[in-house]
């Protein structure tokens, strides 16, 4: 049995080859996952409505129902992009919901998952913002916003950025931040580290450790596998 993490699959539309590609690989796996741990980004928008989901998110809540079913254990960070998961994750799937990382244990591994967006301590306007926007008075006023009128809003916020960087690749590691936050972790009793939000991947060993940063979804799908105790990353 593996386990399997990936990230920054950032889903808007079920008509994307990106989309269609992740719910074929994740049916191509289904029984031979122990767990899918899902570092964050994984849907371009998402909040927890405690009645309604989004409807271009039903191909993939499917598959990951179908995952349950055949006895993968589901585990969610949330990422900057997907938070206040909700109901439907905790209860219809009963996954478990870590909102800002933390510990996994397999095989004797003692690993610290995170998104990634908290690596850098001194980032302290995007720390401010993400405590108002994670607040539960903040997510009270949200869930008043119509879904529709929210997917709305996520959509136009996401032109305006994309047109904004020009279509150029924003993506970049900040190597040193990562891994003086991966040894911290390391120094705490963690042996491996693994993030997304850079959409980079990099997996990094030292001494026994491990630090893996995962890619995205976009051009080259990454993913990280852990099986028979050691770890591989994909970039393909
Ligand atoms: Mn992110």
């Amino acid at each position: 049995m593996k386990d399997l993490f990936l990230a920054d699959t950032h889903l808007v539309d079920p008509r994307d080859e990106r989309y269609s590609r992740l719910l074929t690989f994740l049916d191509e796996n289904r029984g031979q996952l122990r767990s899918l741990v899902m570092l964050g980004d994984i849907f371009d928008f998402w909040i927890g409505y405690r009645h309604c989901v989004f409807s271009a998110y039903i191909p993939l809540l499917e598959s990951l129902r179908r995952l349950s079913e055949a006895g993968t254990e589901l585990v969610f960070v949330e990422g900057n992009h997907d938070f206040h998961l909700g109901p439907y994750f905790r209860d219809t799937l009963g996954c478990r919901i870590l909102p800002d990382g933390g510990c996994l244990e397999r095989d004797g591994r003692k690993i610290f998952i995170a998104h990634g967006d908290l690596i850098n301590p001194r980032d302290q306007g995007y720390r401010l913002l993400r405590r108002f926007l994670r607040h539960n008075w903040t997510r009270h006023l949200m869930m008043m916003i119509p879904p529709d009128s929210a997917w709305r809003i996520a959509r136009w916020a996401s032109a305006k950025s994309a047109r904004k960087n020009g279509g150029r690749d924003r993506h970049r590691l900040p190597r040193e931040d990562l891994l003086a936050f991966a040894r911290s972790r390391f120094s705490e009793g963690y042996d491996t580290v693994i993030t997304g939000h850079f959409h980079v991947p990099l997996m990094h060993r030292e001494k026994r450790h491990t630090l893996i940063a995962l890619g995205d979804w976009s051009t080259k799908p990454s993913y990280a596998i852990l099986e028979n105790g050691d770890f591989t990353l994909y970039s393909c």
